[in-house]
């Protein structure tokens, strides 16, 4: 009783690629998934991945005694900038494991707790700002988010500052990275080996992957010449200094260079997309804002946030989770069956299959969810999160190989996001404007603007 994968009729040797907008992939795909049902089978230029994007199958995906990690096209590309750096290694590469061991406490709470101070310096930066830009200015909130969460992931990884909130031009080494990205995500498109005849473009990205590589070194060896090395107990020293106690064994320098440019690239596009998000489903439902802005002068009043005080504002969590099943900021996530064997207890699928689960329509299946393209942060207290079936909800991706900057990321958002809300009153340059979602590797609002007026912060 085995079916056929459905899959959209499209032209011979071109495959599908003209249901592709090449500037909107993820969108693309969604709009398919949308006619075409929650898994189909999709070729463009002889590659071939299966998009799933129901709760039932993702259930099925996520279970990690049948199916691993597989590197979707563009995560292939990334591995030119990032080799076998945690988020693009092979699960059977040895320093995955290495790295991830090492590196797994400096993202628990602990390691968290000793971050807080500098994502509050970088926060406070972003508030400055805006407070000097007064209340008539345009704020343009994802190139805002974007500095923020670049300049705190440096500092609290590295000890190093960007100061982007401080010049016009972004340091080099966010043009070397946007430039790879792009890159990347361009030949991902591309048939197999024509990036190759591309002379100029393979130079620019060349000479990008060694701006990236050029900066951690020098991180690097800064901080090895230091004499506070292994005292900050930051991420570049852990992995400086701790030992993997399975191989006894210190990562070596040049995979130490790959994790600094995976934490940079991982770990400011999505948190950035994630507050802009935010921001804009906020200002289009008045009624969650006015309740947050509620909950958050419940818990803050005029203080200066605390890690105490994170734990409480349980509320702007709820809002970041409900944005993120709207808006997963790394939209997809892909595994390899371990066996042949079927899904859905129909669709046959083999181990060289890419099947890539879509997370902005699973998480609108409407087994699970109702109204789903409504904004109800409610969705998600614990006893409602509760009654969810399992894995309806995957924006951290899945299993051992999920976020390990998910911690780090939720505290980073919730920490802005009250503050925002405590110190200022948004609101739309624009009222009427629509939500335009910018694709690269992640989701994020493009020309979302805002104005901020300072607000008289309550006793
Ligand atoms: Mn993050 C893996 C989403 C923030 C570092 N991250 C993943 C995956 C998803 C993801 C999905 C799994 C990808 C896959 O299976 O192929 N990450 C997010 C989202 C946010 C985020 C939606 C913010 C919101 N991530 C961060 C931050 C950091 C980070 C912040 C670092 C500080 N993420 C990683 C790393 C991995 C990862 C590293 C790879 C983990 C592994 O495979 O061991």
């Amino acid at each position: 009783k085995l079916e056929p994968i459905p899959q959209p009729k499209g032209l011979p040797i071109l495959g599908h690629v003209t249901s592709i907008d090449p500037g909107a992939p993820i969108q693309s795909l969604m709009r398919l998934a949308r006619d075409l049902g929650p898994i189909y089978r999709f070729e463009t230029f002889g590659r071939e991945i299966i998009i799933v994007s129901s709760q039932e199958l993702t259930a099925e995906l996520c279970d990690e005694s049948r199916f691993r990690k597989a590197l979707h096209p563009p995560l292939r590309e990334l591995r030119a900038v990032a080799k076998d750096g945690l988020f693009t290694a092979y699960d059977e590469e040895p320093n995955w494991g290495k790295a991830h061991r090492l590196l797994m406490p400096a993202f628990g709470p602990l390691g968290l707790r000793n971050m807080f101070d500098r994502m509050l310096d970088v926060a406070e930066q972003m508030m400055v700002r805006w407070e000097r830009f007064g209340a008539g200015a345009e704020i343009d909130v994802a190139d805002n988010m974007t500095r923020l969460t670049l300049d705190t992931i440096a500092l609290c990884a590295f000890d190093y500052r960007f100061n982007s909130f401080y010049q016009n031009e972004m340091h080099p080494f966010v043009a070397a990275m946007t430039g790879a990205l792009e890159e990347g995500a361009d030949r991902s498109r591309l048939p197999q080996g024509a990036s190759k005849l591309m002379l100029l473009r393979n130079r620019r990205f060349e000479a990008d992957t060694k701006t990236l590589r050029q900066v951690a070194d020098r991180l690097i060896e800064e901080r090895l010449g230091d004499p506070r090395l292994g005292e900050r107990g930051d991420l570049l020293d852990v992995m400086l200094t701790a030992k993997d106690k399975e191989t006894g064994e210190t990562l070596s320098r040049e995979n130490i260079g790959y994790q600094m440019i995976t934490f940079l690239v991982a770990g400011h596009e999505t948190t950035s997309g994630l507050l802009s998000f935010a921001s804009f489903l906020l200002l289009k439902n008045p009624e969650v804002l006015t309740r947050l802005r509620a909950h958050v002068d419940g818990v803050l009043g005029g203080d200066t946030p605390t890690v105490q005080h994170l734990e409480r504002l349980k509320y702007v969590e709820q809002v970041l989770m409900e944005t993120l099943r709207l808006w997963p900021t790394a939209p997809a996530f892909a595994v390899h069956p371990l066996q042949d064997t079927t899904i859905g207890g129909k669709y046959a699928v083999k181990t060289d299959d890419v099947l890539l689960v879509l997370s902005p329509i699973l998480h609108r299946d409407r087994k699970v969810w109702d109204e789903p393209e409504a904004f109800r942060p409610e969705r998600f207290t614990p006893e409602n999160a509760e009654q969810l079936p399992p894995h309806a909800w995957k924006p951290f991706g899945n299993g051992q190989r999920a976020c390990i900057g998910r911690g780090f990321a939720m505290q980073e958002a919730t920490l802005v996001l009250a503050m925002m809300l405590q110190r200022f009153d948004i609101e739309l340059v624009d009222r009427n404007s629509q939500l335009v979602v910018g694709e690269s590797l992640t989701l994020k609002p493009k020309e979302l603007r805002i104005r901020a007026r300072r607000r008289d912060i309550p006793a």
